[in-house]
């Protein structure tokens, strides 16, 4: 196994490829880990270009992670935040910390300088040293917006609003009637997101939000083309166990396109690269056994193993029955 390639969101995919390197290094495995990291969460607030996924990934691998929320820094403060809502600036409700904030200025900097995204990724990764190649899906923006159903606050029915403002300020609790990726036609995959698929000797998909983190990374143009053509093996992990969606609001995304909140449901949603969908083998929570035989019908080796994510050692144990189904 010298090549493995992750697509991933943020929480659920940074702790995930947290608990992969783990069980590759305590098992000697000397393999390569790409992360191709959804870029749909990001947003321009007060001139900067935050990147909720980017940052999420960086600072799990790197250390830096405020572990109880999944983003943002440990040690954090928000004295310039409060500072930016006295003028009556930026969003009340999804600040930006003091120490995050140097992210923020460092990678807006960079871009504002000629970096490409991927460029910037890199430069603020030889700090964090995560173990791991963090590759955006894209170095265009494609941002997710989300169409209002009904009128709040200060918008209107039809509206578009940025994902954040619709997972941040509502919690994803206002009826939207669609997910747009604002960009997408004019955006291309990022220098070797493509080929690090192509050339993986595994691709994972960990359990991300379906919708918008992973179902936005496959909607970049050659993501999904990759993912059929590719001689690796295809593993995903559900997301939602007992019917529940393990973080977040994945159920409120996979209501909104019509998906079943299950692992069933979701493993069927992606689909068995047989039929055209992009996955060879689908790991499900062992409350979920009795979904194993639609899986397998449908083209897609199963397993049902533990899948929640206590701790590093929970999550390497899940990383380990990754590898070992790609071998199946
Ligand atoms: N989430 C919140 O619930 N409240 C916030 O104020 C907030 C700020 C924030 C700042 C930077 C950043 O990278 C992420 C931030 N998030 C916040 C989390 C963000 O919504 C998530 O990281 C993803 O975008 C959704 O999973």
């Amino acid at each position: 196994m010298k090549k493995i390639t992750v697509l991933a969101g943020g929480v659920g995919g940074a702790r995930f490829v947290r608990g992969l390197l783990h069980e590759l290094t305590a098992t000697g495995h000397d393999a390569d880990v790409t992360v191709v990291v959804n870029t749909g969460d990001d947003v321009w607030l007060d001139g900067l270009r935050v990147c909720p996924d980017l940052d999420t990934v960086m600072y799990t691998l790197g250390g830096g992670i405020h572990e109880d929320q999944g983003w943002g820094r440990t040690g954090e403060s928000r004295r310039t935040s409060a500072e930016i809502a006295a003028y009556g600036r930026g969003w009340p409700w999804f600040t930006l910390g003091d120490l995050d904030l140097a992210t923020h200025i460092v990678r807006t900097d960079l871009l504002r300088s000629g970096s490409t995204l991927s460029e910037a990724t890199a430069f603020l990764c030889r700090r964090w040293q995560p173990g791991a190649r963090l590759l955006p899906m894209s170095d265009q923006p494609v941002e997710t917006h989300v169409r209002l159903v009904a009128d709040v606050d200060e918008h209107a029915a039809g509206d578009l609003i940025h994902f954040e403002e619709w997972w941040v300020r509502y919690r994803a609790h206002v009826e939207v009637s669609e997910f747009v990726q604002v960009g997408l036609a004019s955006a291309t995959a990022a220098p070797g997101v493509v080929d690090s698929i192509l050339e993986a000797d595994l691709v994972v998909l960990p359990p991300s939000n379906p919708v918008v983190s992973l179902g936005t990374i496959l909607a970049v143009p050659g993501v999904r083309e990759a993912l059929q053509t590719t001689a690796a093996p295809v593993v995903g992990v559900s997301p939602i166990i007992g019917g529940q969606a393990v973080r977040g609001m994945a159920g409120h995304c996979l209501q909104t396109i019509g998906v079943a909140t299950s692992a069933a449901g979701v493993g069927l949603h992606y689909g068995s690269r047989a039929s055209g969908g992009v996955l060879d083998a689908w790991l499900v929570d062992e409350t979920d056994a009795a979904s194993l035989p639609a899986l397998t019908a449908a083209g897609i080796r199963a397993a049902a193993v533990p899948l929640w994510m206590h701790d590093v050692p929970t999550t390497a144990s899940i990383a380990a029955e990754v590898l070992a189904i790609s071998l199946r």
